[in-house]
Protein backbone atom coordinates (compact mmCIF):
# COMPACT_ATOMS: atom_id res chain seq x y z
CA UNK A 1 0.00 0.00 0.00
CA UNK A 2 1.26 3.37 -0.96
CA UNK A 3 1.86 5.73 1.99
CA UNK A 4 -1.03 8.24 1.59
CA UNK A 5 -3.06 4.92 1.44
CA UNK A 6 -1.35 3.92 4.99
CA UNK A 7 -2.45 6.81 6.66
CA UNK A 8 -6.34 6.65 5.17
CA UNK A 9 -6.94 3.13 5.57
CA UNK A 10 -4.80 1.70 7.85
CA UNK A 11 -4.97 5.28 10.13
CA UNK A 12 -1.13 5.24 10.08
CA UNK A 13 0.57 7.86 12.47
CA UNK A 14 4.17 6.85 12.32
CA UNK A 15 4.18 8.53 8.61
CA UNK A 16 3.29 11.86 7.17
CA UNK A 17 3.05 11.77 3.47
CA UNK A 18 2.89 15.06 1.28
CA UNK A 19 0.97 16.26 -1.50
CA UNK A 20 0.25 19.73 -2.81
CA UNK A 21 -3.35 21.01 -4.17
CA UNK A 22 -2.28 22.75 -7.66
CA UNK A 23 1.20 20.85 -7.31
CA UNK A 24 1.19 21.30 -11.10
CA UNK A 25 0.88 24.58 -12.22
CA UNK A 26 2.20 28.37 -12.52
CA UNK A 27 4.29 28.54 -9.97
CA UNK A 28 6.79 25.80 -12.23
CA UNK A 29 8.37 27.37 -14.91
CA UNK A 30 8.17 23.93 -16.55
CA UNK A 31 4.24 23.90 -16.28
CA UNK A 32 4.41 28.37 -17.78
CA UNK A 33 6.19 27.15 -20.82
CA UNK A 34 3.91 24.49 -21.88
CA UNK A 35 1.22 26.59 -20.91
CA UNK A 36 2.33 29.79 -22.96
CA UNK A 37 2.28 26.90 -26.10
CA UNK A 38 -0.77 25.91 -25.25
CA UNK A 39 -3.69 28.71 -24.43
CA UNK A 40 -6.44 26.87 -24.89
CA UNK A 41 -7.14 25.33 -21.24
CA UNK A 42 -9.45 22.80 -21.94
CA UNK A 43 -7.43 20.97 -24.72
CA UNK A 44 -4.21 20.86 -22.60
CA UNK A 45 -6.13 19.20 -20.48
CA UNK A 46 -7.40 16.81 -23.55
CA UNK A 47 -3.95 16.21 -24.62
CA UNK A 48 -2.83 13.41 -22.81
CA UNK A 49 0.81 13.67 -23.48
CA UNK A 50 1.24 17.23 -22.05
CA UNK A 51 -1.28 16.50 -19.27
CA UNK A 52 0.51 13.52 -18.36
CA UNK A 53 3.69 15.22 -18.59
CA UNK A 54 2.75 18.38 -16.39
CA UNK A 55 1.19 15.93 -13.79
CA UNK A 56 4.73 14.15 -13.33
CA UNK A 57 6.57 17.65 -13.47
CA UNK A 58 6.56 18.31 -9.66
CA UNK A 59 7.09 14.81 -8.93
CA UNK A 60 10.37 14.94 -10.71
CA UNK A 61 11.54 17.82 -8.82
CA UNK A 62 9.75 17.07 -5.24
CA UNK A 63 9.27 13.98 -3.36
CA UNK A 64 6.02 13.95 -3.33
CA UNK A 65 3.72 10.86 -2.17
CA UNK A 66 1.05 10.91 -5.24
CA UNK A 67 0.26 12.80 -8.53
CA UNK A 68 -3.26 14.42 -8.73
CA UNK A 69 -4.00 14.55 -12.19
CA UNK A 70 -3.52 17.41 -14.18
CA UNK A 71 -7.40 18.34 -15.56
CA UNK A 72 -10.10 20.41 -13.67
CA UNK A 73 -13.09 20.05 -12.29
CA UNK A 74 -15.51 22.02 -15.01
CA UNK A 75 -14.54 19.33 -17.27
CA UNK A 76 -17.81 17.62 -16.23
CA UNK A 77 -19.82 20.60 -17.55
CA UNK A 78 -17.53 20.27 -19.96
CA UNK A 79 -18.54 16.55 -21.04
CA UNK A 80 -21.89 17.28 -20.64
CA UNK A 81 -21.79 19.77 -23.68
CA UNK A 82 -21.96 22.87 -21.49
CA UNK A 83 -19.45 25.50 -22.79
CA UNK A 84 -16.48 25.85 -21.05
CA UNK A 85 -14.12 28.30 -21.48
CA UNK A 86 -11.29 29.66 -19.10
CA UNK A 87 -10.19 33.61 -19.66
CA UNK A 88 -7.16 35.35 -19.21
CA UNK A 89 -7.17 37.13 -15.70
CA UNK A 90 -11.05 36.29 -15.19
CA UNK A 91 -11.19 32.58 -14.99
CA UNK A 92 -13.74 30.13 -16.29
CA UNK A 93 -17.02 31.09 -18.50
CA UNK A 94 -19.33 28.12 -19.02
CA UNK A 95 -22.28 28.59 -21.38
CA UNK A 96 -26.01 28.98 -20.86
CA UNK A 97 -27.04 25.64 -19.09
CA UNK A 98 -30.09 23.52 -20.84
CA UNK A 99 -31.21 21.02 -18.41
CA UNK A 100 -33.06 18.86 -21.70
CA UNK A 101 -29.99 19.49 -23.08
CA UNK A 102 -27.82 17.79 -20.60
CA UNK A 103 -30.22 14.98 -19.48
CA UNK A 104 -29.79 13.78 -23.24
CA UNK A 105 -25.94 13.00 -22.95
CA UNK A 106 -25.24 9.26 -22.78
CA UNK A 107 -22.40 7.88 -20.57
CA UNK A 108 -21.07 7.01 -23.64
CA UNK A 109 -21.08 10.37 -25.09
CA UNK A 110 -19.79 11.78 -21.85
CA UNK A 111 -16.98 9.19 -21.37
CA UNK A 112 -16.12 9.98 -25.08
CA UNK A 113 -15.92 13.62 -24.59
CA UNK A 114 -13.35 13.23 -22.07
CA UNK A 115 -11.83 10.18 -22.67
CA UNK A 116 -8.20 11.67 -22.83
CA UNK A 117 -8.25 12.15 -19.07
CA UNK A 118 -8.59 8.62 -17.93
CA UNK A 119 -5.81 8.21 -20.92
CA UNK A 120 -3.87 10.31 -18.71
CA UNK A 121 -4.18 8.82 -15.86
CA UNK A 122 -3.25 5.72 -17.03
CA UNK A 123 0.01 7.13 -18.45
CA UNK A 124 0.57 8.73 -14.94
CA UNK A 125 0.00 5.48 -12.69
CA UNK A 126 2.34 3.18 -14.83
CA UNK A 127 4.94 5.43 -14.79
CA UNK A 128 7.47 4.45 -12.74
CA UNK A 129 8.12 7.98 -10.54
CA UNK A 130 4.97 6.58 -9.56
CA UNK A 131 5.72 3.38 -8.00
CA UNK A 132 5.08 3.20 -4.42
CA UNK A 133 3.30 6.72 -5.05
CA UNK A 134 -0.76 7.20 -5.33
CA UNK A 135 -2.75 8.75 -8.07
CA UNK A 136 -5.12 10.74 -7.11
CA UNK A 137 -8.09 11.36 -8.91
CA UNK A 138 -10.90 13.93 -8.59
CA UNK A 139 -14.17 15.45 -8.79
CA UNK A 140 -15.54 18.54 -7.98
CA UNK A 141 -18.60 18.36 -5.38
CA UNK A 142 -22.18 18.58 -6.68
CA UNK A 143 -22.53 21.47 -4.81
CA UNK A 144 -19.70 23.29 -6.44
CA UNK A 145 -20.32 21.92 -10.17
CA UNK A 146 -23.62 23.41 -9.57
CA UNK A 147 -22.59 26.48 -8.74
CA UNK A 148 -20.32 27.07 -12.09
CA UNK A 149 -23.19 25.75 -13.85
CA UNK A 150 -26.07 27.71 -12.89
CA UNK A 151 -23.83 31.05 -12.37
CA UNK A 152 -21.39 30.15 -15.23
CA UNK A 153 -18.96 32.08 -13.92
CA UNK A 154 -16.72 31.90 -10.47
CA UNK A 155 -18.99 32.71 -7.41
CA UNK A 156 -15.86 34.72 -6.23
CA UNK A 157 -17.19 37.71 -7.83
CA UNK A 158 -20.93 37.06 -6.79
CA UNK A 159 -23.38 34.23 -7.04
CA UNK A 160 -26.37 35.01 -9.09
CA UNK A 161 -29.12 36.43 -7.10
CA UNK A 162 -31.87 34.34 -8.57
CA UNK A 163 -29.71 31.24 -8.46
CA UNK A 164 -32.30 29.77 -6.18
CA UNK A 165 -35.25 30.90 -7.78
CA UNK A 166 -36.33 27.48 -9.49
CA UNK A 167 -35.13 24.89 -6.85
CA UNK A 168 -37.26 22.34 -8.75
CA UNK A 169 -34.97 22.93 -11.60
CA UNK A 170 -31.80 22.93 -9.79
CA UNK A 171 -32.91 19.35 -7.78
CA UNK A 172 -33.47 18.10 -11.42
CA UNK A 173 -30.01 19.64 -12.63
CA UNK A 174 -28.23 18.02 -9.07
CA UNK A 175 -29.51 14.61 -10.05
CA UNK A 176 -28.04 14.93 -13.32
CA UNK A 177 -24.64 16.11 -12.00
CA UNK A 178 -24.75 12.97 -9.40
CA UNK A 179 -25.03 10.77 -12.19
CA UNK A 180 -22.17 11.50 -14.09
CA UNK A 181 -20.15 12.42 -11.36
CA UNK A 182 -20.21 9.36 -10.31
CA UNK A 183 -19.34 7.84 -14.23
CA UNK A 184 -16.16 9.91 -13.88
CA UNK A 185 -15.38 8.75 -10.58
CA UNK A 186 -15.56 5.13 -11.85
CA UNK A 187 -13.76 5.85 -14.88
CA UNK A 188 -11.01 7.41 -13.14
CA UNK A 189 -10.11 4.72 -10.66
CA UNK A 190 -10.92 1.82 -13.42
CA UNK A 191 -7.40 3.33 -15.12
CA UNK A 192 -5.28 3.67 -12.11
CA UNK A 193 -6.66 6.18 -10.11
CA UNK A 194 -6.09 4.91 -6.28
CA UNK A 195 -7.34 7.82 -4.24
CA UNK A 196 -10.18 10.15 -5.24
CA UNK A 197 -10.77 13.86 -3.65
CA UNK A 198 -13.80 15.66 -3.34
CA UNK A 199 -13.31 19.31 -3.83
CA UNK A 200 -16.48 21.55 -2.34
CA UNK A 201 -14.79 24.55 -2.90
CA UNK A 202 -18.13 26.92 -2.66
CA UNK A 203 -19.51 24.68 0.29
CA UNK A 204 -18.85 27.89 2.41
CA UNK A 205 -21.21 29.92 0.32
CA UNK A 206 -24.80 28.33 1.97
CA UNK A 207 -26.68 28.95 4.76
CA UNK A 208 -26.71 26.04 6.78
CA UNK A 209 -30.73 25.42 6.51
CA UNK A 210 -29.25 24.76 2.85
CA UNK A 211 -26.50 22.55 3.63
CA UNK A 212 -28.17 19.08 4.42
CA UNK A 213 -29.88 19.23 0.62
CA UNK A 214 -26.73 20.63 -1.35
CA UNK A 215 -24.09 19.12 0.41
CA UNK A 216 -24.31 16.61 3.13
CA UNK A 217 -26.63 14.37 0.85
CA UNK A 218 -25.60 14.72 -2.46
CA UNK A 219 -21.68 13.94 -1.12
CA UNK A 220 -22.76 11.58 1.19
CA UNK A 221 -24.10 9.37 -2.27
CA UNK A 222 -21.01 9.98 -3.65
CA UNK A 223 -18.61 9.20 -0.86
CA UNK A 224 -20.48 6.10 -0.65
CA UNK A 225 -20.22 5.39 -4.18
CA UNK A 226 -16.38 5.59 -4.05
CA UNK A 227 -16.34 3.33 -1.14
CA UNK A 228 -18.00 0.90 -3.18
CA UNK A 229 -15.47 0.87 -4.88
CA UNK A 230 -12.85 0.08 -2.93
CA UNK A 231 -11.11 3.13 -3.05
CA UNK A 232 -10.35 5.66 -0.69
CA UNK A 233 -11.97 9.13 -0.61
CA UNK A 234 -10.82 12.68 0.65
CA UNK A 235 -13.39 15.23 1.13
CA UNK A 236 -12.66 19.18 1.13
CA UNK A 237 -15.23 21.22 2.14
CA UNK A 238 -13.60 24.43 1.80
CA UNK A 239 -14.75 26.79 4.35
CA UNK A 240 -17.57 24.66 5.74
CA UNK A 241 -18.60 26.27 8.85
CA UNK A 242 -18.51 22.77 10.64
CA UNK A 243 -16.38 20.22 9.51
CA UNK A 244 -17.27 18.23 12.51
CA UNK A 245 -20.52 18.29 11.53
CA UNK A 246 -19.64 17.46 8.00
CA UNK A 247 -17.93 14.79 8.63
CA UNK A 248 -21.02 12.88 10.71
CA UNK A 249 -22.93 13.31 8.38
CA UNK A 250 -20.57 12.84 4.84
CA UNK A 251 -18.70 10.34 6.21
CA UNK A 252 -16.01 10.41 4.01
CA UNK A 253 -12.18 8.03 4.68
CA UNK A 254 -10.37 11.29 5.18
CA UNK A 255 -11.21 15.22 5.29
CA UNK A 256 -9.03 17.86 3.95
CA UNK A 257 -9.08 21.42 5.59
CA UNK A 258 -8.78 24.79 4.94
CA UNK A 259 -6.62 27.45 6.28
CA UNK A 260 -9.10 29.71 8.34
CA UNK A 261 -9.91 26.81 10.54
CA UNK A 262 -8.20 26.30 13.86
CA UNK A 263 -6.36 22.91 13.85
CA UNK A 264 -6.67 22.42 17.26
CA UNK A 265 -10.17 22.24 17.49
CA UNK A 266 -10.22 19.80 14.56
CA UNK A 267 -7.39 17.35 15.93
CA UNK A 268 -10.30 17.44 19.08
CA UNK A 269 -13.39 16.85 17.09
CA UNK A 270 -12.53 14.61 14.67
CA UNK A 271 -11.51 11.36 14.60
CA UNK A 272 -10.97 10.36 11.32
CA UNK A 273 -7.48 11.30 8.97
CA UNK A 274 -6.93 14.65 8.20
CA UNK A 275 -5.40 16.49 5.84
CA UNK A 276 -3.85 20.07 4.96
CA UNK A 277 -4.55 22.89 6.51
CA UNK A 278 -1.19 25.21 6.21
CA UNK A 279 -1.55 28.41 4.90
CA UNK A 280 -0.52 28.62 1.18
CA UNK A 281 1.21 32.35 1.92
CA UNK A 282 3.24 30.67 4.45
CA UNK A 283 5.57 29.35 1.16
CA UNK A 284 6.08 33.09 -0.06
CA UNK A 285 7.62 33.96 3.57
CA UNK A 286 11.08 32.68 4.71
CA UNK A 287 12.62 29.66 5.29
CA UNK A 288 12.33 29.56 9.01
CA UNK A 289 8.58 30.33 9.11
CA UNK A 290 8.35 27.92 6.72
CA UNK A 291 9.57 25.49 9.16
CA UNK A 292 7.84 27.03 12.18
CA UNK A 293 4.52 26.51 10.72
CA UNK A 294 4.99 23.44 8.97
CA UNK A 295 5.99 21.85 12.32
CA UNK A 296 2.73 23.49 13.94
CA UNK A 297 0.64 21.54 11.71
CA UNK A 298 3.03 18.45 12.11
CA UNK A 299 3.03 18.49 16.04
CA UNK A 300 -0.43 18.95 16.63
CA UNK A 301 -1.57 16.51 14.31
CA UNK A 302 1.19 13.97 15.78
CA UNK A 303 -0.71 11.10 17.40
CA UNK A 304 -2.94 11.40 14.39
CA UNK A 305 -3.19 9.92 10.87
CA UNK A 306 -1.95 13.20 9.00
CA UNK A 307 -1.23 14.02 5.62
CA UNK A 308 0.54 17.16 5.15
CA UNK A 309 -1.43 19.97 2.27
CA UNK A 310 -1.95 23.08 2.29
CA UNK A 311 -5.33 24.84 3.37
CA UNK A 312 -5.76 25.66 -0.65
CA UNK A 313 -4.16 25.44 -3.72
CA UNK A 314 -0.25 26.68 -3.73
CA UNK A 315 -0.17 30.56 -4.91
CA UNK A 316 1.27 31.18 -8.82
CA UNK A 317 3.93 33.16 -6.96
CA UNK A 318 5.26 30.83 -5.08
CA UNK A 319 9.33 30.05 -5.72
CA UNK A 320 9.55 26.56 -6.74
CA UNK A 321 12.89 26.40 -3.59
CA UNK A 322 10.14 26.94 -1.01
CA UNK A 323 7.65 24.44 -2.15
CA UNK A 324 11.38 22.51 -2.37
CA UNK A 325 12.18 23.27 1.51
CA UNK A 326 8.91 22.67 2.32
CA UNK A 327 9.02 18.84 1.13
CA UNK A 328 12.76 18.41 2.84
CA UNK A 329 11.22 20.06 6.29
CA UNK A 330 8.31 17.29 6.12
CA UNK A 331 10.08 14.57 5.14
CA UNK A 332 12.86 15.08 7.91
CA UNK A 333 10.29 15.61 11.07
O1 LIG B 1 -2.77 28.26 -16.29
C1 LIG B 1 -3.89 28.59 -15.88
O2 LIG B 1 -4.33 29.74 -15.90
C2 LIG B 1 -4.76 27.51 -15.38
C3 LIG B 1 -4.96 27.55 -13.92
C4 LIG B 1 -5.64 26.26 -13.55
C5 LIG B 1 -5.03 25.05 -13.18
C6 LIG B 1 -3.55 24.79 -13.06
C7 LIG B 1 -7.04 26.01 -13.56
C8 LIG B 1 -8.08 26.96 -13.94
N1 LIG B 1 -7.26 24.69 -13.22
C9 LIG B 1 -6.06 24.08 -12.98
C10 LIG B 1 -5.88 22.66 -12.67
C11 LIG B 1 -6.65 22.08 -11.55
N2 LIG B 1 -7.87 22.51 -11.09
C12 LIG B 1 -6.29 20.93 -10.84
C13 LIG B 1 -5.08 20.13 -11.24
C14 LIG B 1 -4.31 19.33 -10.37
C15 LIG B 1 -3.48 20.02 -9.33
O3 LIG B 1 -4.01 20.32 -8.26
O4 LIG B 1 -2.27 20.15 -9.56
C16 LIG B 1 -7.29 20.73 -9.86
C17 LIG B 1 -7.36 19.66 -8.80
C18 LIG B 1 -8.28 21.72 -10.05
C19 LIG B 1 -9.52 21.81 -9.27
C20 LIG B 1 -10.37 23.03 -9.39
N3 LIG B 1 -10.69 23.75 -10.51
C21 LIG B 1 -11.10 23.58 -8.31
C22 LIG B 1 -11.11 23.02 -6.92
C23 LIG B 1 -9.96 23.47 -6.11
C24 LIG B 1 -9.93 24.95 -5.80
O5 LIG B 1 -9.05 25.62 -6.35
O6 LIG B 1 -10.77 25.41 -5.04
C25 LIG B 1 -11.81 24.68 -8.80
C26 LIG B 1 -12.72 25.59 -8.02
C27 LIG B 1 -11.55 24.78 -10.20
C28 LIG B 1 -12.11 25.77 -11.17
C29 LIG B 1 -11.07 26.59 -11.79
N4 LIG B 1 -10.10 26.10 -12.63
C30 LIG B 1 -9.24 27.09 -13.01
C31 LIG B 1 -9.70 28.30 -12.41
C32 LIG B 1 -9.04 29.63 -12.57
C33 LIG B 1 -10.84 27.97 -11.66
C34 LIG B 1 -11.75 28.94 -10.95
C35 LIG B 1 -11.44 29.24 -9.55
C36 LIG B 1 -12.45 30.27 -9.04
O7 LIG B 1 -13.66 30.17 -9.29
O8 LIG B 1 -11.98 31.19 -8.37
Amino acid sequence: MTPLNKVIVNKDTSINPIWIMRQAGRYLPEFREIRSKNTDFIKLCLNPTLSTEITLQPLRRFDFDAAIIFSDILMLPYGLKQKVEFKKNFGPILGKLNLEEISGVKETDFTKRVQEIYEAIKNVSNNDILKDKSTIGFVGAPWTILVYMINQQSPKKQLKKNFFRDENLINKILIVIEKFLKIHIKNQIDNGANAIQIFDSWAGLLENKDIPNYIYNPTLNLVKFVQSLNTPVICFPRNIKDYKKYCDFVKPDAICIDYEVDPFTIRKKIKIPVQGGMDPKVLLSDKETIKKEAKKYLDIFKDHPYIFNLGHGVLPETDPNMMDYLVKTVKDY
